[in-house]
């Protein structure tokens, strides 16, 4: 504790342990948000994280075949040369371990454990309007005070375990791909079931069946997925990458998406049929996420989308050998990346394996678990082990999962009650002094992570450090500027995304959530700029006090 009082103490009562600023979290945002506060304003910081060490989803999501999706060199900080200079990654996608590795790097290298409590779960946090503090208390009941409060809690940190009849009557083990074992599973021998065909189903199920006796694969939605083509990265080409560190950065801030990419300017239906093949093709083998940056309107025009969507269904024809199996794996429902598109290793290859079974749920659904399996309404499937790969209630859900009450006493739950409201998804009015990294109407998830979250931290410590400089103790979005931006995010959600019915952009995988887009898509450059605006107009939309 030995930051404890450094700067807040006189305001912090006997009862509780008062710092400048708490943060919730100790992944990429709660690790960097933390040296920004320590290392650039000076401030008292605890950051109160519930897992036993670093990594935030990385640290829960150690499932079979868990890989990032955004290219190593860029899934990585930007804010120190050094850091950037001296980590190697060793592949073109991390895989889960080695995303370890380097935030357990990046916690020593910048002395950060010293100002983290881990296996510290926070079950509420209440601003205390008499002190103009944030109090928080942790499931040991620790109370924590402080001036600031940023939620670093993740998109998809709260799991969703669907409701079926019967789980609790299994005889075998389950588990959810966002909450792995530890120790790992050990598949060899084992009928497994997987739920779920999302980008971590995707992931899993090729991993899975090449150690279990068998796979069954429940599906309930195809998905669209394009090949990642994972492989070493060989020493030239990390020395290339470190050469150019300032140039892909510089196009990464430009991008919309925050990938080493940009969007093609042109669009799918301005060129020839066979140009337009040859470009999906050169995408598909060169693989991962840049394949939806072929042409610029695969997001906004149903029938420039249809060209792509057309394509890969066609590469899944050519890829599963049996032709029923196949048609059952193509998606039809939704416009190719309305979903967040998953890449792959080999996934729709599994399908061939003797060894695999596809159960498409769309004509029989589920009925119930059974005490040795999973019943569908065509047949019961004997099983020793079910994977849920189903995902997460996104976005809303970290923050919800709670108590958090602003003035009044006012319950965020009660406030979200018909879905999430934020201004610049960074601050919620009736909520002075909190931030939240990443928070619903901002583009997150719509990004390769760290742009995001690094402008976010940035901005948030600029905010605080000029709040600092003029004397001012509460900032607070007004409900004019919160309603002005539900529905600049919601102008912007004008494309094919919200198409995708079961999509969790839109909560629409989580029975009873409010359907609403959560993710800003108005692309990462406009929103950097949008907000860097706000600041230079000495926070308009924010509500200042000297207390
Ligand atoms: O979750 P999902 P995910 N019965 O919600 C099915 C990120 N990520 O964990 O589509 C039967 O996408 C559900 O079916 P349907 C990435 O942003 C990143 O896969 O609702 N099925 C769907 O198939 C990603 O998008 C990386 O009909 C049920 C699946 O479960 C996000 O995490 C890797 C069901 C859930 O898919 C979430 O991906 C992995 C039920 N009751 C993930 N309930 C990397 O970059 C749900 N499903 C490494």
């Amino acid at each position: 504790m030995a930051n404890a009082h450094r700067h807040d103490g006189a305001r912090a009562s006997a009862g509780d342990l008062g710092f400048d600023a708490i943060i919730i979290g100790a992944g990429f945002s709660g690790l960097y948000q933390l040296y920004s506060l320590r290392e650039r304003l000076q401030l008292s910081v605890r950051v109160l994280e519930r897992a036993a060490d670093v990594g935030g989803t990385w640290y829960w999501n150690r499932y079979p075949g868990a890989r990032c999706d955004s290219e190593s060199y860029s899934y990585s900080f930007s804010f120190s040369e050094h850091l950037e200079q001296e980590w190697n990654w060793s592949e073109r996608y991390p895989a889960q371990p080695e995303i370890m590795r380097y935030l357990r790097h990046v916690a020593e290298r910048f002395d950060l454990r010293r100002d983290i409590d881990f296996n510290t779960e926070v079950v509420s946090a209440r601003f205390d309007e008499g002190r103009g503090r944030w109090l928080v208390t942790t499931a040991c009941d620790r109370v924590f005070s402080a001036t600031y409060l940023i939620t670093a809690v993740g998109c998809l940190s709260a799991t969703n375990v669907p409701t079926i009849d019967g789980l609790e009557d299994f005889r075998g083990q389950w588990y959810h791909t966002g909450n792995w074992p530890p120790a790992g599973v050990d598949f060899h021998g084992r009928r497994v079931g997987q739920i779920g065909t999302g980008s971590t189903g995707i992931q899993a199920a090729p991993v899975i069946a090449a150690q279990a006796a068998h796979l069954y694969v429940f599906q309930r939605t195809p998905n669209f997925s394009i090949p990642a083509r994972n492989a070493p990265l060989a020493p030239q080409a990390q020395a290339e990458i470190k050469q150019n560190y300032a140039e892909i950065r510089r196009i990464m801030r430009q991008s919309t998406n925050g990938h080493p990419f940009l969007l093609s300017p042109q669009s799918a239906l301005e060129v020839t049929p066979e140009e337009r093949r040859a470009r999906y093709e050169a995408a598909w083998q060169h693989g991962g996420l840049r394949f939806r940056a072929t042409f610029r309107d695969l997001l906004t025009d149903r029938r420039a989308n249809d060209t792509a969507a057309d394509f890969i269904r066609e590469k899944i024809r050519d890829i599963v050998v049996d032709p029923a199996i196949a048609e059952r794996l193509m998606p039809r429902d939704h416009p190719f990346a309305a979903k967040r598109p998953p890449i792959d290793t080999d996934y729709f290859e599994t399908f061939n394996r003797d060894n695999v079974t596809l159960v498409d749920l769309r004509t029989l659904p589920i009925e119930r678990i059974t005490p040795s399996g999973i019943k569908t309404a065509g047949a019961e499937y004997p099983l020793d082990i079910i994977v849920f790969a189903t995902g997460f209630d996104a976005m809303t859900g970290p923050l919800l999962g709670f108590d958090l009450r602003g003035r009044g006493g006012r319950a965020l739950r009660d406030v979200w009650a018909v879905g999430p409201k934020t201004y610049l998804g960074l601050q919620i009015a009736g909520f002075p002094n909190l931030f939240t990294i990443t928070g619903p109407g901002s583009p997150s998830v719509l990004c390769n992570m760290p742009v995001p979250i690094e402008q976010h931290v940035e901005w948030i410590t600029d905010c605080i450090g000029f709040m600092r400089a003029h004397d001012l103790a509460f900032i607070e979005a007004t409900e004019d500027a919160m309603a002005r931006w539900g529905t600049e995010v919601a102008a912007a959600a004008a494309t094919l995304l919200p198409e995708a019915a079961s999509s969790w952009y839109l909560g629409a995988n989580v029975p009873g959530k409010p359907r609403v887009f959560m993710p800003y898509p108005g692309g990462m450059a406009h929103y950097r700029g949008l907000c860097d605006q706000v600041a230079a107009n000495a926070y308009a939309g924010f509500r200042l006090s000297a207390g």
